[in-house]
């Protein structure tokens, strides 16, 4: 029996490298079984930020965004096991923090800062196409 092992990306943000939680948000991905493949902290110029974020290009909090992601360096993972993706999604919870379940990574550590961007700690890949177009993008 073939077993067919999905990867997806996930970001530690700015915020979640400057509040020093890298360690804990790679500790909630391990707990749960999934496999770290490859780690790099990145400090991302507009460049790959514009095509990592190209779906969001236009909406009002498009600058803001990119800004923020320009803040300081970032922590890229390769992350692996069945349903990774979804399940990654699950982890991290609700976009707007404040909305965002408790026992998520965004419902226990995230909060609004009343900032044009939110701040919500991680970015996870939301399809397979998505998961194979921003892998490319991270780790070449
Ligand atoms: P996701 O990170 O949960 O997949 P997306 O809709 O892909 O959310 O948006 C990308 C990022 O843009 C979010 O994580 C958040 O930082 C920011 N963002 C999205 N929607 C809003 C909004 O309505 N106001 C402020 N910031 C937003
Ligand atoms: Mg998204």
């Amino acid at each position: 029996m073939t077993v067919t092992t999905e990867e997806t990306l996930i970001l530690v943000k700015p915020d979640g490298v400057v509040r020093g939680l890298t360690g804990e948000i790679l500790r909630r991905i391990e707990a749960r079984g999934y496999r770290l493949v490859n780690i790099r902290l990145v400090q991302a110029n507009r460049s790959l930020l514009a095509q990592h974020y190209a779906e969001h290009e236009g909406k009002p909090f498009y600058e803001p965004l990119i800004e923020f992601m320009q803040s300081g360096p970032v922590v890229a993972i390769r992350v692996a096991g069945n349903r990774v993706i979804e399940g990654c999604r699950a982890l991290a919870g609700a976009t707007d923090p404040t909305a965002a379940a408790p026992g998520t990574i965004r419902g226990d550590l995230a909060r609004d800062w009343g900032l044009k961007v939110q701040q919500n700690l991680v970015h996870g890949s939301d399809s397979p196409e998505s998961a194979a177009r921003e892998l490319a993008l991270w780790f070449g």
